[in-house]
């Protein structure tokens, strides 16, 4: 991880930002990112494996590189069991659940293609998964409240601070201006958004858009076109992010 999420600083960002209640506690995943050479975060893929595998081969990582989803890799596109495979048939592969996995879960939507093994793996993912002062959540956090009053559903499905929610001005990401450095996909953007404490991988490959990864290490993002045939989306929910391209 890069240089800044050395966890040893005030003491100010690390503990008052990674308190969560008992029930997302129940789901939250620590790692300790210096146990790989490279973390990367990769954005929503939505059940489009040929997209995954171009991008896998992008950036060619290594056992010893640590690969972390944000979540929804199923539904919408052509083959969700081909995503879920991949992902949980490396050791170093780990994903947080989706608001799409909530759904598989819950019963509310069916997926024919999923394994049993799909399933038992969509079950097990974990809401947050977290290190030092950064953490991967699929939706993201409301920044008017603690992380610790925050409830699974929110954290799945968080995106617009507007009464009216969807995709309203103003998003959470734009507001969030302190530690820790939330990870999250769900919200589909033009492009990749990166503050120092928000990053957004949901370039909406299954709708046309690229898939997106962040190198954490590098400080940049790899993306790549779609293989698979995909769904439209008007205009008006695709965000363009209100933040300069970094890199
Ligand atoms: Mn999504």
């Amino acid at each position: 991880m890069s240089k800044r999420d050395d966890g040893t600083s005030d003491g100010s960002k690390g503990d008052v930002s990674l308190r969560f209640s008992e029930t997302v506690e129940a789901h939250h995943e620590r790692i300790d990112v210096d146990e790989w050479d490279r973390t990367y975060v990769v954005g929503d893929v939505h059940g489009c494996p040929h997209t995954l595998d171009r991008l896998l081969e992008e950036i060619d990582p290594s056992d010893n590189d640590l690969v972390l989803f944000v979540g929804d890799l199923v539904r919408k596109g052509p083959d969700s069991h081909a995503v879920v495979e991949t992902v949980r048939e490396r050791d170093n592969f780990s994903a947080v659940r989706g608001n799409n996995e909530q759904k598989i879960i819950d019963g509310r939507k069916t997926v024919d293609e999923l394994t049993d093994a799909d399933r038992e793996y969509i079950e097990s993912l974990p809401v947050v998964i977290s290190w030092d002062d950064g953490m991967v959540v699929h939706g993201g956090i409301d920044v008017r409240k603690p992380l610790s009053e925050h409830t699974v559903g929110e954290l799945l499905n968080m995106r617009s601070l507007a009464p009216e929610g969807g995709y309203e001005r103003p998003f959470w990401f734009e507001q969030q201006h302190e530690h820790p450095r939330v990870f999250f996909g769900h919200t589909v953007m033009a492009r990749p958004f990166a503050t120092d404490s928000a990053v957004g991988l949901d370039t909406g490959a299954v709708y046309g858009g690229k898939l997106t990864a962040y190198d954490c290490l590098g400080d940049e993002f790899i993306s790549v076109d779609p293989v698979e045939n995909y769904e439209s989306r008007s205009d008006d929910s695709i965000v363009t992010p209100n933040v300069p391209v970094r890199c």
